[in-house]
């Protein structure tokens, strides 16, 4: 294992040209010429002020809660910002946007009354709210679950003598509505058996009462352990809770030239009702801008036969990773080397949590690891020099039952492009034959909000356009991606009109395959989309099929998928 800090950068807030072209884990710098690259790396003013730390308005959620919860017992689960939402965003529709969310969103839980309570405050002051809605576990609470099976006559030997170990399984927590509507509260915790001979089970705990509830199958419902066990060793680490403060403001120089310039959202901060993953906002190209906001906010997986899940998962819960480099601000890490990621070295242990930045020899990368339960995901932006953009998601397991079971991942990137302007965009789709059957193929406008598939050559494509100066980017299918399917991966393009509130589907972690299933087809509401504010979304869909792999036959399979981002028109400057 490499130690931390071995790889000292050239000085804080510059990155040292010591990058690597080959994936190899030996650090060999010498061979790479000095590309002049140098990435800058500051905290934006709003983060000093605080602007950062669960939002503005933290105290003011604070005090309400105390107001609220008086002696019940209560525990703060997670922050985030919300998106404006309701008749004054339905105005802003295809409008300038503006700004960031002007308010912040704290969960709680209560467990005197078994419901939990969403704190949101905002320009209209501070408003309390409880609902049924299970929300996902913090590590807290999940150490929490473990304290009480500590407690089990039967379960806390075997975890004090070590037969078991406990780890985080999918789902982590069950939502079965009572009679009167609510929701009791109740984790899940794995037990692995860590020798190969104890029983491997997933268990129950119900967190008002600290009772335990054992299964019949071995798990919940949704879920399987057995003596089948798929993925990498569980480390088993500390993750980041959600509402963990961490935005930075980048700027990638080669030589003189300003090449990028964005502001980068680590993802225990970012948007979104699950989260968005690695969020980026207004990322410039030499000192144009190309996109208001870059992110994941919809990612799911589903089994064949639904041997288990299907989950709608989270983008929020930052896992550890191996980053050899110095921090200039908390999790933010810059590195002289390539990280990696358990996808990369099969390793789940790691020495950071938050975003990695690091060069290759013509490209700036970013990168963070999520964990999901037993999923681990890699979320990646790379910058070329050239303007290329390559957003990426890679996919991983630690050992579980589940995943021994072929499943196909979908991730979806919501890409709000405004090419020179928010305005004066338009969307148009390349076909390499024409489709009506007549004369030849090209480029054609998308007049209308419209869901698009790929097409079975791999060559349709779409591009963002200012209608104005016809600088544009394209959008370019990844060689990985897959196809929609109609069960459940829904689609592959989505052009829409830009209107405020519209991040994602709303929908949280669910088990339930309508609910799970993507819904953005609700945004497409057949209105112009020429000459205005555009948004694109699209999707990959990845096929795992990890016994497959290990079990050979199956040859190498690169467990990375994402479109290339290509600028064309774009006039240097
Ligand atoms: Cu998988």
């Amino acid at each position: 294992m490499a130690k931390r800090g071995s790889g000292k950068s050239g000085g804080r807030g510059k990155l040292a040209d010591r990058s690597k072209e080959s994936k190899s884990t030996s650090p060999s710098r010498a061979s790479t010429p000095d590309s002049g690259i140098t990435v800058k790396v500051t905290l934006p003013a709003g983060a000093a002020r605080g602007a950062a730390m669960g939002g503005p308005g933290v105290a003011a959620r604070a005090a309400a809660a105390r107001k609220h919860f008086g002696k019940r017992r209560h525990r703060l689960l997670s922050m985030h910002p919300v998106e404006p939402t309701g008749p004054a965003a339905a105005a802003a529709s295809g409008k300038e946007q503006k700004g960031e969310p002007v308010a912040y969103k704290s969960i709680y839980y209560d467990y005197t009354n078994n419901q939990a309570v969403e704190i949101i405050s905002g320009p209209g002051g501070t408003r309390v709210s409880a609902t049924a809605r299970q929300p996902l576990p913090n590590r807290e609470e999940f150490d929490a679950a473990v304290n009480a099976l500590q407690k089990d006559a039967e379960i806390g030997p075997a975890l004090r003598d070590r037969t078991l170990t406990p780890y985080r399984p999918m789902p982590p927590v069950l939502g079965e509505p009572q009679p009167d509507g609510s929701t009791q509260r109740t984790l899940t915790v794995g037990l692995r058996p860590t020798d190969g001979t104890a029983r491997h089970e997933i268990v129950a705990v119900d967190m008002a009462t600290s009772a335990v509830r054992r299964f019949e199958a071995g798990a919940p419902g949704r879920s399987r352990a057995d003596t089948g066990l798929c993925g990498v060793p569980d480390a088993g680490q500390a993750t980041v809770d959600r509402g963990t403060p961490g935005q930075y403001d980048v700027v990638v120089k080669q030589g003189t030239t300003t090449v990028w310039q964005f502001h980068a959202i680590r993802p225990a901060a970012s948007s979104g009702t699950n989260g968005s993953a690695l969020e980026l906002r207004d990322v410039k190209y030499r000192g144009k801008l190309v996109l208001k906001r870059a992110h994941v906010p919809i990612l799911n997986v589903r089994y064949d036969n639904d041997a288990c899940g299907p989950f709608r998962d989270w983008q929020w819960q930052e896992g550890q990773f191996q980053a050899d480099g110095s921090d200039v601000a908390p999790g933010f890490r810059e590195c002289a080397t390539e990280p990696r990621t358990v996808v990369e070295s099969g390793n789940d242990a790691g020495d950071f949590a938050g975003v990695a930045v690091f060069r290759t020899a013509d490209e700036v990368v970013l990168v963070s690891e999520l964990e999901a339960g037993w999923y681990r995901y890699i979320s990646q932006w790379r910058f070329g020099m050239d303007g290329t953009i390559r957003p990426r998601f890679e996919f991983g397991a630690v050992q579980n039952s589940c995943v021994c079971n072929r499943h196909h991942h979908h991730v979806y990137w919501r890409l709000d492009f405004d090419i020179g302007t928010a305005g004066h965009n338009v969307v148009q789709e390349f076909n390499p034959r024409s489709l009506t059957g007549r004369g030849a193929g090209g480029w054609h406008t998308l007049r209308f909000e419209v869901r698009r598939p790929k097409d079975d050559t791999g060559q349709r494509k779409w591009r963002v356009q200012n209608a104005t100066t016809h600088a544009a980017y394209e959008i370019r299918p990844g060689a990985n991606d897959g196809v929609a399917d109609e069960a459940f991966g829904v689609g592959d393009f989505w052009a829409l009109r830009y209107r405020r509130g519209e991040i994602d589907d709303g929908q949280d972690f669910t088990t339930d395959v309508a609910l799970a299933r993507a819904n953005i087809d609700k945004f497409v509401q057949h209105e112009s989309i020429v000459d205005t504010d555009v948004v694109v979304w699209y999707a990959a869909h990845f096929t795992h099929d990890v016994a497959g792999e290990e079990g050979g036959g199956g040859g190498h399979v690169d467990h990375i998928v994402g479109p290339d981002l290509v600028p064309t028109g774009w006039r240097r400057v």
